[in-house]
Order: structure tokens, then sequence, then C-alpha cells
């Protein structure tokens, strides 16, 4: 069968790659051009662990094939980013924009996929934008009843990827999907679809239901995330490590508190449950708060930091990690990063930054004359206060000897 996907980051290379080594034609659209000619020449443009072998074995098998201009395929999968603009609304232009692109090729009988995380209702709006370009065709409506076959109509799914960044190749084929059809019609072909190379279950239910189970997910993890992250600032105000306090309250057999940090990074955690407050505003007060609190972390923390500088005449602050979490080289939307700024800002301190997984700083880190990336032992050298803000693997043996004689906050807990 033949394939086309709209979008090659995160999701849609991963994905596209896969497919094409489980024996199907994919063909990749991206709008960036530079990673369209790095994956003709079967390399990678992001960092993804073993994602470089599965896109080499991919384009040299001839299976995966790469341009800006989509193609006639049997199924188009929708993998472009759904992100947020001013006031937490959702931008879903580039949904509309990759739906758009793909009207002028569809035949009858083809599937189309949206995988983007996406508010309620959106697989909706992609059929809609579907049936403006294309008259001609049957777009099908959303209904739960069976209905019959017609001439010239195609197939519409919503199918939420679900893979933990980091862990991605292992996770598209072990995780189990969710399957929301338009239809029921669609929701069966897309079924199949997933069956061929996913091994976890394929859950079948309506658009609507899959849309909002992705936000959900995400959802439930930040508002636990907050949870801990309120216990950590409580627990600052009594004298009490929250480590420690976590670690035993989680010997109970029904509680799981997750960990607290300098704050809720990456593009799905902090973004997602905001679009429910935006479709339920009155209703989601707890999902809401959630985000402030872990909004708020960062400040928390780089306040903290400035009290504890005040100690000093000419304070250095060694600043270790910048991405979003552990071992990855991701620093976009990182709580990381943001402390990094809002300490940088105040010319009186001198910032070290230490990120083993990237050789410069990222833009919105650029230009300040108090700050410089450097590496571990020099940061460790001359610091004066030691800022643990990523549990990087590279950081975990670092010299207690070597802690003892500096101020440490440790953001993570990882030097307990
Ligand atoms: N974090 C904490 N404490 C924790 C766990 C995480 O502070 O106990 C922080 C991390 O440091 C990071 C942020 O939360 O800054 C998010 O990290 P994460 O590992 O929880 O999640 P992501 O953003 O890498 O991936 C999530 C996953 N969703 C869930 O686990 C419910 C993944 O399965 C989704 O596919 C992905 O979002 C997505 O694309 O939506």
């Amino acid at each position: 069968e033949k394939v086309c996907t709209i979008g090659l980051g995160y999701i849609g290379l991963p994905t596209a790659s896969l497919m094409a080594t489980k024996g199907f034609q994919v063909h990749g659209i991206d709008i960036n051009p530079e990673a369209v000619q790095s994956i003709q020449q079967g390399k990678v443009h992001i960092y993804e662990p073993d994602l470089d072998v599965l896109v080499k074995a991919a384009v040299q098998s001839g299976n995966l094939t790469a341009s800006m201009e989509p193609q006639k395929a049997d199924i188009f999968i929708l993998a472009v980013p759904t992100p947020f603009i001013g006031n937490h609304k959702p931008d879903l232009s580039y949904v509309e924009k990759a739906t758009r692109s793909i009207a002028p090729y569809l035949e009858q009988g083809n599937l189309v996929i949206l995988e983007s995380t996406s508010p309620v209702g959106t697989t909706e709006k992609v059929a809609q934008w579907l049936q403006e370009e294309r008259p001609d065709l049957i777009v099908p409506a959303r209904s739960i009843k069976k209905s019959m076959k017609k001439q010239n109509q195609i197939y519409i799914a919503h199918c939420p990827e679900r893979v933990l960044p980091g862990q991605i190749l292992k996770e598209l084929v072990t995780n189990d999907r969710i399957i929301g059809g338009i239809d029921q019609e669609s929701a069966e072909k897309a079924k199949l679809l997933y069956k061929k190379f996913v091994s976890g279950n394929v859950l079948v239910t309506d658009c609507r239901t899959a849309e909002m189970a992705k936000l959900t997910e995400n959802s439930f993890r930040d508002v636990n995330i907050a949870f801990a992250n309120e216990l950590s600032i409580v627990c600052e105000t009594m004298d009490i490590n929250v480590w420690e306090l976590i670690e035993l309250a989680n010997r109970h057999p029904r509680v799981n508190i997750l960990q607290p940090g300098p704050g809720v990074g990456g593009h799905c955690i902090a973004v997602d449950p905001w679009f429910i407050v935006d479709s339920a505003p009155e209703s989601s007060r707890l999902i809401r708060t959630a985000r402030e609190v872990n909004d708020f972390k960062p400040h928390f923390i780089s306040e903290k930091v400035k009290v504890k500088a005040n100690r000093f005449k000419n304070p250095v602050i060694a600043c270790l990690g910048l991405a979003f979490k552990a071992d990855i080289d991701d620093l976009r939307e990182s709580p990381a990063v943001t402390i990094t700024k809002e300490l940088a800002a105040n010319e009186n301190l001198t910032l070290l930054a230490v990120e083993p997984h990237v050789n410069r700083l990222p833009d919105a880190l650029q230009g300040k004359q108090n700050l410089e990336l450097v590496d571990l032992d020099y940061a460790l050298e001359k610091a004066d206060i030691i800022l643990l803000l990523v549990n990087h693997r590279f950081f975990a043996d670092v010299s207690k000897d070597l802690l003892r004689e500096k101020v440490v906050i440790d953001t993570r807990g990882m030097w307990r």
C-alpha cells in the first residue's frame, strides 16, 4: 500500500520510516527544505535514539522518499504540530494547511488519518476542509451508526500519537493505540492499518472520544506533576525534604506521587491541557490550576537562586542541563532554559551553562554577556552555586565531596 505522510518531525519521521521498513511505500512531505534534503540522503535532522539507523534503512530500501509536494496514495497521515497561540488558544493552522494540501491528490477509497494531538472537534474540521476542497468526493460526517458504502467515498480517522520522546521507536510499536473513526467504516479501515505495524492493542472509538483521550492522558500527567511541584513548594516553607516525603508517602499501596522538578516542559504536557481549558473554561478548574502551578515553578526556582546568590560578592552559578527532560537534546519549551534566562537578566550574576547534548546555546539564551556554554568540570570548579536543572545521566556522578563545598540547588532530587 502507498502512504503519504505530511510532517516529518518527531512523530511523522519515525512513523514513516517504520512503515517503510514494514513494506509500505511511503512518501514523506515537509515544508522545511533542509529536513527533506537530509532525509533524501538517508540522514536525520532531529535526534531520537536509533532513528538514524531506521531512516537510513528505510531510504536505502527504496520504500521511503521525501519531497515538499504530496503525491497520490492509499493512506494519508497528518503529523503536523498543533501549538497554541496567545491566550492559550489552539493553533490549527498547520493541520488546516496540511489537510488542504492533500485534497487535490485524494481518490475514492483513500483513508486520511490525523495523528496530531488536537482539540475536540478537529477531525470533523478536517472532514469539512476536505469537503470544501473536493465537492466531488463524499466525505463522511461524524456518525456512530453503520452506514452503507458509497461511491466516491473517502475515510477519516483520528489516531493520536502517544510515544515518549527518547523511546519513540519502541513505543510506536508496543503502545496500545486509540483509533477514533469519524464513522465506523473509517475506524475499521484505520484499525486494519495500525494492526500491520503495532504489537499493542488497537482500540476503536469515535473521533471525539479519541481526541479527548489524548488530551486527557497528558492532562493527567500534568495534574499529577503539579501535585508534586506544589508539595515541593509547601515543603520548602516547612523544612521538609520533599523527595524523602514522596518516597515515604509512595510506600502506601494506593499512593503514587510523581517527581517535582523545575517545571514542566516539552510541546505536549505543557500545551495539551490548555485545549481542554479552551473548550470548557468553566468546568476545567483543576486542569487550569495545574497548568498555573507548573508554569510558576521555574520562577519559584530562579527567585530561590537569587536569594542564595545574595551571599556572594560576584556570584557564579553553574546551570546544569538545559533540555526539557533527562537524556534528550530537546531544548524547546524547557523550564531549564526559562530559569537560566531569568537569571541571566540579572547582570550581577555570572552563569555557566552545561548541556552535554548541544554545542551552542539556544536562540533564547544568545547574546547574553554574563552567560556562556562550558563543560562540566570547568563549571563545577568555578561556580559558587550549583543549580541542577536536568537529571541527565551525565550529571549523576558529580563528586559528593565537591558538592559539599558549594551551595547546591538540586531541582530534580538527583543528588539526594
Ligand atoms: N516531569 C516532571 N516530573 C515527573 C515527570 C515529568 O517534572 O515526574 C517533567 C519532565 O521533566 C518534562 C515534562 O514533565 O519537563 C514532560 O515530560 P514527560 O516525560 O512526562 O512527557 P513528554 O512530554 O516527553 O511526553 C508526553 C507523554 N505523555 C504521557 O506520558 C501521558 C507521551 O506519552 C506523549 O506521547 C507525549 O507527551 C506527546 O507527544 O503528547
